[in-house]
Order: C-alpha cells, then sequence, then structure tokens
C-alpha cells in the first residue's frame, strides 16, 4: 500500500515539476498532498455496505504456522428500521466458518457457537472483537499473513450476502492497529 501511495504521490510531483510558474506548482503540489491523502484514507476506511448494513474494516490476525483456526472481527451498523442479523460468513482460506461469542463461565472464558448468529437491532452498531463476539476461521488453509486481505462473504438474514476482506493485522492484535484504542477485553488463545 506504501508503495502504491509513494508512487502516485512521486508521479504527480515529477508532473508538477514540468510548469514553470512558481504558482502552478505550488498548485499542482497542493493537488499531489490532497491525491495523496485521499489515497490514504481510501485504504484506511476500508468499509462494505448492503443494504442499510455497513460493515466497518473486518480484520483478523496473523497465525503461526499449523494453526487450524483464527478469529474474524468487525463492525456492523444498522442505519435501517428493522432488526437485521448477521448469519453466516465465509472466507477463501478457511474449509469451514461459524460465529462464536465467548462468555464467562465459572471464572473461565469460553467461546461457542451461536447457531442463530449476532443480533444487529435497528439504528445500532455492533462490535465484533477480541473477547466477545467473533467470525471463527477453521480448518485453515495455510497461515494467515500479515498485510494480507482475506477475501469472504458475511450474510445477513435481510440484507442478504456481501463480499467483504479482511485485513491481516499483526499476531497478538487485540485491536486493529488503526483504531488507536485499548481493548479491555482478555485476549483468547484461539489455538486450544
Ligand atoms: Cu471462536
Amino acid at each position: 500500500m506504501s508503495f502504491t501511495i509513494a508512487s502516485t504521490g512521486a508521479s504527480a510531483l515529477r508532473f508538477a515539476r514540468r510548469f514553470r510558474s512558481i504558482e502552478e506548482r505550488i498548485g499542482l503540489t497542493a493537488f499531489a498532498a490532497a491525491l495523496l491523502l485521499f489515497s490514504a484514507q481510501s485504504a484506511f476506511a476500508h468499509e462494505f455496505k448492503i443494504g442499510s448494513i455497513e460493515i466497518e474494516h473486518p480484520w483478523t490476525r496473523a497465525t503461526p504456522p499449523g494453526a487450524a483456526v483464527g478469529g474474524g472481527y468487525v463492525e456492523i451498523t444498522n442505519d435501517g428500521d428493522t432488526a437485521d442479523r448477521l448469519v453466516s460468513a465465509t472466507a477463501d482460506i478457511a474449509g469451514r466458518v461459524e460465529i462464536h461469542e465467548m462468555k464467562v463461565e465459572d471464572g473461565v472464558m469460553k467461546m461457542a457457537p451461536l447457531p442463530d448468529g449476532v443480533p444487529i437491532p435497528a439504528k445500532e452498531t455492533v462490535k465484533l472483537a477480541p473477547g466477545g463476539y467473533h467470525i471463527m476461521f477453521m480448518q485453515l488453509k495455510g497461515p494467515l499473513k500479515k498485510g494480507d486481505k482475506i477475501p469472504g462473504t458475511l450474510t445477513f438474514e435481510k440484507a442478504g450476502t456481501v463480499k467483504v476482506e479482511f485485513a491481516v493485522e499483526a499476531i497478538g492484535a487485540k485491536a486493529p492497529e488503526e483504531a488507536g484504542h485499548d481493548d479491555t477485553m482478555p485476549g483468547m488463545d484461539m489455538s486450544k
């Protein structure tokens, strides 16, 4: 991504230098800077939409070699007037994908499949994050590598199926790097 941004900016600057007047140069340099900002933001946003459902930054964690499972996380906003439900998901790298929740039982954190999926109430945002609701990638066909984008789908009961990409963050990441906040829930070792 940084290569794309750098080369876009560099070629715009080269273009700018061909003009003689300083005004034109300044104008085009500002344009190049705006272009840079725009490319950076569009990469940063990483959003998907279907109907009134907005899907913000689907992500997962890099896995060590031989890992069989990984967690998928995302923020889902329902802008509509009727409740919806995330009922299933797929990912190219996973033989099987389930929707899970984590909960503390007798002081032990456990995870369990949600056969009915995750409710997405009208006018609300639901966060799938480490320590809570998550998408479980199972039967991984290979390791997830930081920086990769994993193609997949999310299916909603009412809105239907939307194609997404899961950005692979660092091993042990508790929140996406861009988000800049701490997750207060404890992490969980998905390898067990
Ligand atoms: Cu799980």
